[in-house]
């Protein structure tokens, strides 16, 4: 159970999620947050029912493991691990159990993470991951790590957000045009137009780097636009695996690939972030979703 005294303010309430893992479940004016404490993965976002992410239909609430939805955590690596072999992709901090270290009525919870020695069998470094998350009107997720060793690291990190669309086919993402790209899906679009906004046509697995801070995802099947506002993110990826990448993914019914994109805030690859010791990096996420 979480780490801080037992008293939390009346919009913060200690939940289980579908498979009894322990969660936190944030209320403000009707809309719901739902945060894991595996993996501190923010589960569901809900305005009137309706949830504004996304999350498989074959979900599996497992210790140990993330949810495919909602927004799992990369840390410290983003993809498969560079030395191949059995560790995690996407790094560890998806699959640990966080400590809540601190509440208020906003309402806001901060999740902890430090290293140990599971951690350091498979990354040497120390370090302190904070996640916040506020509720209101949008929400607010802030990612901070701080460096708590005595030797610089390099880090990949990113909140990997799973959004519902409705329909992928008519859902466009706006804010990248002309960034630099590296296109990593297997069967992608033979090739498409940089300069105009990302539509989904095939299998898109792309890195964008130098990325602004604003980015919109527009989804006219739901009459819906997620305005995402970043700071300390250099890097985006946005991905729909499409059928065939879909039928090879655990938790997901083969049509699932239609309702959802992923939009990642990150920084990955060329910028990776260097920490010093007793310093910190933060990554943050403003969501504003809005009928349109
Ligand atoms: O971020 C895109 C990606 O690397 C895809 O290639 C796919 O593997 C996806 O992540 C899986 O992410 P998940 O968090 O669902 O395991």
């Amino acid at each position: 159970m979480p780490r801080m005294d037992q008293r939390l303010p009346a919009n913060v309430r200690r939940d289980q999620d579908p498979g009894g893992r322990d969660m936190l479940r944030l209320e403000h004016e009707g809309d719901v947050v739902e945060v894991a404490l595996c993996g501190a993965q923010v589960l569901r976002w809900l305005r009137d029912g309706t949830d504004l992410l996304w999350t498989a239909s074959q979900p599996k609430y497992a210790a140990g493991q993330p949810v495919r939805g909602g927004v799992p955590l990369v840390f410290p690596w983003f993809g498969d691990h560079p030395d191949g072999g059995k560790l995690p992709a996407h790094g560890f901090a998806r699959n640990q159990t966080w400590q809540l270290v601190h509440a208020n009525d906003t309402p806001e919870v901060v999740l902890e993470l430090v290293d140990d020695d599971a951690t350091h069998k498979m990354w040497p470094h120390a370090f302190r991951l904070r996640l916040s998350v506020v509720l209101g009107a949008k929400l607010r997720l802030g990612l901070s790590i701080e460096n708590t060793g005595d030797q610089p690291f390099s880090c990949e990190q990113a909140l990997h957000t799973y959004f519902s669309v409705g329909d992928v086919h008519t859902a466009t993402v706006h804010g990248l045009e002309g960034a630099t790209c590296i296109e990593q899906a297997s069967e992608p679009e033979a090739k498409w137009d940089r300069k105009q906004p990302l539509h989904f046509r095939a299998e898109t697995d792309r890195i964008f780097q130098g990325v602004p801070d604003r980015l919109e995802l527009r989804a006219p099947a739901l009459a819906r636009t997620v305005v995402l506002q970043t700071t300390g993110a250099q890097s985006a990826i946005v991905w729909n695996p499409w059928p065939n990448k879909t039928a090879k993914l655990s938790q997901m019914a083969a049509e699932d690939w239609q309702q959802f994109c992923c939009i990642e805030s990150a920084n990955v690859r060329a910028h990776a972030v260097t920490i010093a010791p007793g310093e910190s990096h933060a990554l943050t996420l403003r969501l504003d979703c809005r009928a349109s």
